[in-house]
């Protein structure tokens, strides 16, 4: 029997919910920015869509189009709350939840639907609910499995509802660019287009043999998509994750080693807190850095041992640092902790380690009750701190449960 799941995708979300909070927003022409001088428009309502503003635009780009234009500064607390509220509203639909990012979601309703009547009852029932608690439009996709229904969801946007049955998703998919499937991204895309594969239908009819040869294991789950096949489960735990990072973006570009320095020490500790909170220890340490001219690139260093510890992680991440020759000035500051693994927790022999970790922990109990960096290492100096937007990827637990206060 085929799956039926859901994609819950909410319009416009962090406009939506401001103009919901603040109603003389409501109907307007809005942007969603962070606090910081050099921010960027992380969404925006569809008023503002209309004129061609768009998320990732700055400041300047997005009067341009559309003087008219208000700047909202977001805010975190209320887009995380509102994720979190939304998880509950979809548990009374199903067990089988899975919060893929800050406003998206999947359900698995095949065993509950009829509870409810058919599919679509569902998705009109959760899109109510929805309205009825937050005031704010989703649009919900229905589909055998989690690549179509994510592809329905982006069908029919704002307020839709699209239902793809199995026995549409041939016809649906075959005149379908690769690209815009979930999953494909651009360097995929253009390996495929090299290989005259534009269509989902051309990627489905190409010999697994091609696909395996050119992408390898990848090929199988190439294949299997340009079929509109995908038998990834519903997953309320979230996998393991690959690396933690953060990165900030400078409140000006900066040549200053003392300053850069200030920025490192404080990513460290980012990184080195939410890998202790998670349990996760980790063996190479990346460095991120972003020219003005926006020429990204990243340096890594593979260490002996395991480590949360902010110091060996900030003190890595100089050892990078003093291997490289800036250019120019820098913009964008990013440190990972990649190579995970669950940390055994064991007590080290070593009684400086032992000590070094108490104190750790008594930090991240502190920090975790009254927000990052009230309790800060002793070399940390910075003065102007931005509180930065919260990322899609946030979740409600997890992880990717970042502490943004
Ligand atoms: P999206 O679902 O991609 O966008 P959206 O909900 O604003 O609009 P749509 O109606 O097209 O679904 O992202 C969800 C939220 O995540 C969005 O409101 C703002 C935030 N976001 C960022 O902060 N940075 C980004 O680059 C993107 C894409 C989103
Ligand atoms: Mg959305």
């Amino acid at each position: 029997m085929s799956k039926i799941i859901l994609c819950v995708d909410m319009d416009a979300f962090f406009a939506s919910v401001e103009q919901r909070t603040r109603p003389y927003l409501k109907g307007k022409p809005i942007a969603v920015i962070g606090s910081a001088k050099r921010t960027v428009i992380t969404t925006a309502s569809y008023e503002a869509r209309a004129y061609g503003v768009k998320t990732g635009m700055n400041i300047y780009e997005g009067k341009k189009v559309c003087p008219q234009l208000i700047l909202v500064i977001g805010d975190n607390e209320k887009y995380a709350y509102t994720c979190m509220e939304l998880e509950r509203i979809y548990l009374t639909f199903t067990p089988d939840v899975e919060v893929y990012s800050i406003d998206e979601a999947f359900l698995d309703i095949t065993k509950s639907h009829h509870l409810f009547g058919n599919p679509e009852t569902v998705g009109i029932a959760i899109k109510k609910a929805v309205k009825d608690r937050f005031g704010i439009t989703c649009t919900i996709g229905i589909g055998p499995n989690k690549l179509i229904a994510k592809l329905a969801s982006d069908v029919q946007k704002p307020d839709g509802l699209k239902w793809i049955k199995p026995e549409d998703v041939k016809d649906t998919i075959k005149d379908l660019p690769v690209k815009e499937l979930w999953g494909i991204g651009q360097k995929i895309s253009a390996i495929l287009g090299t290989m005259g594969i534009r269509t989902c239908g051309k990627l489905g009819q190409t010999p697994l043999s091609v696909l395996r040869n050119r992408f390898g294991i990848i090929g199988m789950r190439l294949k299997a998509m340009g079929l509109g096949l995908d038998d990834s489960p519903v997953n309320r735990e979230e996998e393991e994750p690959k690396s933690i990072g953060h990165s900030m973006t400078l409140p000006r570009d900066i040549w200053e080693r003392e300053e850069i320095e200030a920025y490192l020490l404080r990513l460290s500790e980012m990184v080195g807190r939410r890998a202790r909170k998670n349990g996760f220890i980790g063996k190479v340490i990346s460095l991120v850095i972003r020219y003005p001219d926006f020429e990204t690139f990243s340096k890594q260093k593979t260490l002996n041992d395991f480590t949360n510890d902010t110091h060996v992680i900030y003190w890595n991440v100089m050892d990078i640092i003093n291997s490289i020759r800036f250019r120019d000035k820098v913009r964008l500051l990013g440190v990972s902790l990649s190579t995970l693994t669950r940390d055994p927790l064991q007590l080290s022999l070593f009684k400086e380690s032992r000590r070094r970790k108490s104190l750790l922990q008594t930090m991240d109990r502190i920090n975790d009750r009254y927000g990052d960096f009230t309790l800060i290492w002793g070399s940390y100096k910075i003065q102007e701190v931005d509180s930065g937007v919260i990322s899609p990827a946030w979740r409600p637990s997890g992880v990717r449960c970042v502490n943004f206060k």
